[in-house]
């Protein structure tokens, strides 16, 4: 999408795109409060953040209703928050407190909540594709029109799961919109070492899955792409694949001394922001002043204060709770 071309869809929707900046708006403060956090040892265990890739979730996420599934990694925050999690929820569930969205056990890799219909925060490469065909599955098969959203990293290209997922929801139909987001490097090890084939629409063509390559660093780009997607999907359109290209700004994950790409790239990369880039194309377009981003900042910033005073006030989980949900507690279920 060149300048004229988003200059046109903000004209067409201006608050489509007011609402796309405010969504990502809301996953990068929360993120850099988390980043904040971890330094000061209030969140412990892994931490992979998604700074630089929000439009991607912010895109694909405004085109779901309610009664739709998610599915995603362990770089999930931003989905859950913009799924509807509170960011309450997740922040008491980073600090491992009771009130978290898992109470507490989960931590950062594994945010779930079934009332949102938020399947995870899936901490292995590609576990959550079969996931999302079992839960499109089971839509098929009691009639209900939803789409389950799969988003996963392009690392998960090279696993067997990524197929077998691919070729049965091809092969059964199923309303999957599966979600590459392709950030060029799975850990340290960049897509070209690792794939023959790069062009990753061209896999999801093999299986006769349409398949379209989007720009993941416009919000509008990928909203629009998720928006023809999901239609066709209810139109009783089978899964569909789209490649969003992104990039992640930060290390992989707390851990990662980043010795695998060059400062230039990363900066290269950083040009084109997303939040910057939407941000600009608003005021641009006369949509967006000063005042009017200052009141998102704040309600923002108040929105996280409060998450992270209720992550502070939480219970820790009671250690004689520990075994609890280890295995399920319905009536006759075995121990
Ligand atoms: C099956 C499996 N193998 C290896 C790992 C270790 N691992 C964690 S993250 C990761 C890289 C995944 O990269 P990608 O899918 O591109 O997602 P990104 O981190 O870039 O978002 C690997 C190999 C894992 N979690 N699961
Ligand atoms: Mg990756």
């Amino acid at each position: 999408m060149n300048d004229e071309e988003r200059a046109r869809a903000i004209e067409g929707h201006p608050d489509r795109a007011l609402d796309l900046l405010r969504r990502m708006i809301r996953v990068r403060r929360l993120e850099e409060r988390c980043v904040e956090l971890y330094s000061a040892t209030k969140i412990r265990g892994f931490l992979h953040v998604y700074i630089g890739e929000e439009a991607v979730a912010a895109g694909v996420m405004s085109v779901l209703g309610p009664d739709d599934a998610v599915v995603a990694t362990y770089r999930e925050h931003g989905h859950a928050l913009l799924r509807g999690v509170s960011a309450e929820s997740i922040m008491a569930e980073m600090f491992g407190r009771a009130e978290g969205c898992c109470r507490g056990r989960g931590g950062s890799m594994h945010l779930f909540d079934a009332a949102t219909r938020f399947y995870g925060g899936n901490a292995i490469v590609a576990g959550g594709l079969p996931l999302a065909v079992g839960l499109a599955l089971a839509d098929k098969l009691a009639g209900r029109d939803r789409v389950t959203a799969c988003f996963f990293g392009e690392g998960a290209i090279a696993e067997g799961e990524f197929h077998e997922s691919m070729n049965l929801a091809a092969l059964w139909d199923l309303p999957v919109l599966f979600c590459c987001e392709n950030n060029l490097y799975a850990m340290g090890t960049a897509l070209e070492r690792s794939e023959s084939q790069t062009d990753l629409a061209l896999k999801a063509a093999a299986y006769e899955i349409p398949s379209w390559a989007v720009d993941g660093m416009d919000a509008i780009a990928v909203e629009d792409a998720a928006r023809r997607a999901a239609e066709a999907m209810r139109a009783g359109g089978g899964p569909h694949f789209l490649e969003l290209r992104t990039y992640r700004f930060r290390a992989h994950s707390m851990f990662d001394p980043e010795r695998y790409r060059d400062k230039v790239e990363v900066e290269h990369w950083m040009e084109r922001d997303p939040i910057r880039l939407l941000q600009g194309a608003l005021e641009a377009s006369g949509r967006l002043d000063a005042d009017a981003l200052a009141s998102i900042e704040r309600e923002v910033a108040a929105e996280m204060d409060a998450a992270v005073a209720f992550a502070e006030a939480g219970t820790p989980e009671p250690v004689e709770e520990l075994t609890r949900f280890v295995t399920s507690e319905r009536a006759g279920a075995t121990p």
